[in-house]
């Protein structure tokens, strides 16, 4: 193991951040080395998730964030993840380009994940991207991700605090219940208050949220925001400190470390007993040849699983 990044990356340099960063984005055993000699270290800083549509000025919104909980004298580490570009390299490009004076603020430690693979894996290393964010001792991890299956999931299991962004132009609240993305809200922020239609949005996702029977004691709040002229944002602010002060009364906060690594241990084991599972045995040509079985009527789909899953010697 390369113990001299590990020491540097201890030592709080940023550059052996950013090469571990590299590793656990690559998938490396390297980077599962970092990650596992890191991860002790983790568990202290507030993870907060903006998520929702492209476009809707999470980017903005989250720059707003930051500079706010610097004010207060905490770090801030952010990272961005744009499945929708996976090759052209959009979010990277583009949340480097909307996000200028950042590397100034040695305060403010912002990365945007490169978005090749499976939304899994991209999920995976969003994850402990925040992990290591929160392992270098920022106080405040922001996770920025567009809203889409599992990444929303994966926020909602990686930060205490998730924001839903919506904007006028996004469409309904139908479609964000739709999306998946009421369930994963702690906080509603409806940006772009300027444009038309704002008011409309707002009335739309309150009947939408009175109509929701599973109501814990949490009421997500409605704040309406102008990132590009931070008309709101201090409400925002407000309201992310109201739910962790709530996840603080009611023990959630410390709840949440313990079913965030329960999680990470599961998954682990499920992703090696899956890719073991089809390794083995050459399953994966048998797969093949199953396959061809059914397309010719000779086995059902679930024979064939059952087959496969049939112990041999
Ligand atoms: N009119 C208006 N424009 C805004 C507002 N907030 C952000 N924008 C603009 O909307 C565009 C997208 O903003 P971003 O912050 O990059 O949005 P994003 O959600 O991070 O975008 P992706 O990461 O590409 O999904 C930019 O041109 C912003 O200047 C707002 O409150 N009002
Ligand atoms: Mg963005």
């Amino acid at each position: 193991m390369e113990s001299e990044l590990l020491e540097r990356f201890l030592r709080g340099d940023r550059m052996a951040l950013a090469r571990v960063i590299t590793h656990i984005e690559d998938g490396t055993a390297l980077g599962a080395e970092l990650y596992d000699a890191l991860f002790g270290r983790a568990g202290r800083a507030y993870r907060v998730g903006i998520t929702g549509p492209p476009g809707a000025g999470k980017s903005t919104l989250v720059r707003e964030l930051a500079q706010a909980f610097r004010k207060r004298g905490g770090t801030v580490g952010i990272v961005a993840v744009d499945p929708t570009s996976p090759i052209t390299g959009g979010a990277l490009l583009g949340d480097r380009v909307r996000m200028p004076g950042f590397v100034a603020d040695p305060g403010i430690y912002m990365r945007s994940m490169a978005t090749r693979g499976s939304l899994g894996g991209i999920a995976r290393a969003t994850g402990e991207v925040a992990d290591v964010l929160d392992a270098f001792g920022h106080d405040t991890v922001f996770v920025e991700t567009i809203g889409v299956g599992q990444i929303e999931v994966e926020v909602a299991r990686v930060c205490h605090t998730v924001a839903v962004v919506l904007v006028p132009e996004s469409g309904d609240a139908i479609q964000a219940m739709k999306a998946g993305l009421l369930e994963v809200a702690d906080v509603f922020v409806i940006n772009k208050a300027d444009r038309p239609g704002a008011d409309t949005l707002v009335g739309e996702l309150r009947e939408a949220l009175s109509l929701r029977t599973n109501q814990g004691t949490w009421r997500e709040p409605l704040i309406t925001t102008e990132a590009t002229t931070g008309k709101g944002v201090g409400e925002l602010v407000e309201a992310l400190d109201a739910h962790r002060r709530h996840l603080e009364g009611t023990g959630l906060l410390a709840e949440h470390r313990r079913r965030a690594v329960r999680d990470k241990i599961a998954t682990l084991v499920d992703e090696s007993m899956r890719a073991g599972f089809w390794k083995e045995d050459g399953r994966e040509g048998e797969l093949d040849g199953l396959t061809e079985g059914v397309l010719r009527g000779e086995v059902s789909p679930r024979g064939a699983a059952r087959r496969l899953l049939t112990k041999r010697g």
